[in-house]
């Protein structure tokens, strides 16, 4: 067989190789994005993107541009070296062609360097072609431009030359395909948390975001010059800091790129996050086990070294020195591994010696150069250990008092009868008055009310001793029945449905952010098996000749308003609390199983690094639609900064 005939029997085969690989990504999609959900949907522009960030890893791209165009395709723009164009021998086909069309291409880029980033996956950019409508390449490299289209993963016409240019890059454009994703519709704000993510983690690489879909188009850039450092700053940047410095440590062992950045903060809670090749790691894994024996081990050693704890006292935990502490833990490695029930624990053991030997190196030298800083986190967490002890005593007082009152419920609880908690609910309500409405409003037997008095703890400010001393926060625990933390307990939790019912202002949005907070820390489980709901009550009330209109909006008040006419004898009240509507008017608009409007709170794992609650709508089944008001309100609520 002559060189050229097996050049295009292999070309042949190959084809056909490829049309099945392809195939297969669109027959289960889920497999190599994850799922076709929103979230799916934007993997597809995370898998491009890396491509452009591996390229800026390699040292060759210093820019990305991201574009939503008007009609929801997505251009990605990078300035590296352009995706080769010449025939790659092993495919018979220009790279750039077995780059959009063979599955796992460029899974690991051969000889030097590696291929580090990655989307979900790491699937790249064929799995993006193959659930695209369309995709169009555009290569610049040579002084030459150079296209190729492809329609549902298949090429539409050889690569071609279409001109010159004196520029270098890769242009993608791409329209995922409606067949295959619930939506099409990309977020700005997904997007935008995102690739600020990947900015701050590739330290001097420019991302724009530019959403060309509205009237005004919307732009952002990010461009971190300090890397995580900045990251670090970005997550501290409403927070006091404890000293000035950033303390930054890097460098590389047996193969593990480590780049670690931290900073204490007057808040008593940790704010510490892994990523391994640019994917956040939300169970962490070796890499932050080696980080956070590396602090544990240098603090301790330190303190005792220069006299700043007592010999024969506890040594400092972990916890301690770390209360406060914001930190981004960014490691590089050719062959991660996942472990774990959902794949995102690092198992490599090498991650951990390499994390633990760079930062205790490069931390023990910045504590001897900066005595001052070492002095105020070695003070701090003597503070923490005190405190903690104290906790420690205060949990076995309400361990004990649970077990000597035999679950005592508190005295402001108005229960509901049934004993089934797939059928009660709990409502907290705000202030006296209002839970008075609701316990007269009330349907007995699963519903029950727990109003709770003025504004509760922020717990993000307090430290565990006080917050469990606060009888607020006590009532909600036992009447919860859960308990907390790593005593927390889900199948003895009391009602299925935890309601937050507070007035519809901003003191009211307020509250609810504290006690969602409060849940968050406390017992997150609640929210991440979705039992906590907010009530929505109405803003308006309308009311001609004894008949009754309820508004939620500006907009519905308006609307209805319209509907029924502009007549004299409206009488329009907006309530400025739920203390303003009588029992009645508080069943009928707010706790009416069948009408009423509830959203459920959700936690938004997109982004890790930021807490970030949303909503689902649960209506009441003889409710109209109300979905605009449901939306912007959402929005409002997922503003708020917890
Ligand atoms: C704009 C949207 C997405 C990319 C490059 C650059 C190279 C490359 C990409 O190589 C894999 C494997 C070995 C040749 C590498 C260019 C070396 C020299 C590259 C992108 C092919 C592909 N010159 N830029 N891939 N190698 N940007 N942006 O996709 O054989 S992908």
């Amino acid at each position: 067989m002559s060189d050229t005939e097996k050049i295009t029997n292999e070309y042949g085969g190959d084809q056909i190789q490829i049309l099945e690989g392809l195939e297969a990504v669109r027959k289960r999609p889920g497999m190599y994005i994850g799922s076709t959900s929103e979230r799916g949907l934007h993997h597809l522009v995370y898998e491009i993107v890396d491509n452009s960030v591996d390229e800026a890893l390699a040292g060759f791209c210093t820019e990305i541009q991201v574009f939503i165009n008007p009609d929801n395709t997505i251009t990605v723009i990078d300035n590296g070296r352009g995706i080769p164009v010449d025939i790659n021998h092993k495919a018979g086909l220009p790279a750039v062609e077995v780059v959009f069309t063979v599955l796992h291409a460029g899974g690991k880029f051969g000889g030097g360097g590696y291929k580090v980033s990655g989307g979900l996956h790491g699937v790249g950019a064929s799995v993006v072609n193959a659930l695209s409508d369309w995709l169009e390449v555009e290569v610049a490299r040579d002084g030459k431009l150079y296209t190729q289209r492809y329609e549902r993963g298949k090429v539409m016409f050889p690569l071609k030359e279409i001109g010159a240019c004196d520029h270098r890059g890769t242009k993608v454009t791409f329209k995922p395909d409606a067949s295959i994703f619930d939506t099409t519709v990309f977020n700005f704000d997904t997007l935008k948390t995102r690739l600020r993510e990947i900015a701050f983690l590739t330290k001097g690489l420019k991302i724009t975001l530019t959403d060309l879909r509205g009237e005004k188009e919307e732009s952002r850039e990010f461009h971190y010059e300090g890397g995580i450092k900045e990251f670090v700053q970005y997550i501290n940047r409403h927070k006091d800091a404890s000293y000035e410095d950033i303390i930054y440590c890097e460098g590389e062992k047996n193969g593990v790129l480590v780049e670690v950045a931290m900073q204490h903060n007057e808040s008593f809670t940790e704010a510490t996050y892994s990523f391994v090749n640019n994917i956040t790691t939300p169970e962490g894994g070796m890499h932050l086990t080696g980080f956070k024996s590396a602090i544990t081990k240098v603090f301790n050693d330190y303190a005792k070294e220069n006299k700043l704890v007592k010999e024969n006292e506890e040594s400092l935990s972990g916890d301690d020195l770390r209360e406060g502490l914001a930190a981004i833990i960014s490691i590089k490695i050719s062959d991660p591994q996942f472990e774990g029930q959902t794949k995102q624990k690092l198992g490599n053991s090498e991650a951990r010696s390499a994390v633990e030997s760079v930062v205790t190196e490069q931390l023990t030298y910045f504590l001897e150069q900066n005595p001052k800083v070492a002095k105020i986190i070695v003070n701090k967490a003597v503070v923490a250990q005190r405190a903690r002890i104290a906790a420690r005593k205060a949990r076995d007082v309400v361990r004990k008092n649970n077990l000597t009152e035999g679950m005592s419920l508190p005295g402001k609880l108005a229960d509901c009868s049934d004993k089934d908690p797939k059928n009660c609910e709990i409502y907290i309500v705000e202030g006296d008055s209002a839970g008075g409405s609701a316990k007269t409003a009330r349907s007995r037997a699963t519903q029950a009310i727990l109003p709770l008095r003025g504004k509760i703890l922020n717990v993000e400010k307090a430290r565990v001793d006080k917050i469990l001393g606060n009888a607020e926060i006590r009532a909600m625990i036992t009447a919860f029945g859960t308990g907390i933390h790593e005593n927390f307990d889900i199948s003895k939790l009391r009602y299925h449905k935890i309601i937050i019912m507070t007035d519809a202002d901003v003191d009211g949005a307020h509250i609810a952010t504290l006690l969602l907070t409060f849940f968050y820390r406390f017992m997150p489980d609640l929210i991440r098996e979705g039992h906590v709901y907010l009530a929505q009550p109405p803003l308006y009330k309308i009311e001609r000749n004894k008949k009754i209109w309820y508004a939620y909006s500006d907009e519905e008040r308006d609307k209805i308003l319209e509907e029924i006419g502009r007549d004299q004898n409206n009488k329009l009240q907006r309530y400025k609390g739920l203390g303003e509507m009588d029992a009645d008017q508080l069943w009928d608009t707010t706790m009416d199983p069948e009408k009423r409007v509830l959203l459920q709170v959700a936690i938004d794992g997109e982004s890790e690094s930021e807490l970030d609650l949303t909503f689902n709508t649960l209506m009441g089944d003889k409710v109209e639609p109300r979905r605009e008001f449901i939306e912007a309100n959402a929005k409002y609520v997922r503003n708020l900064d917890i």
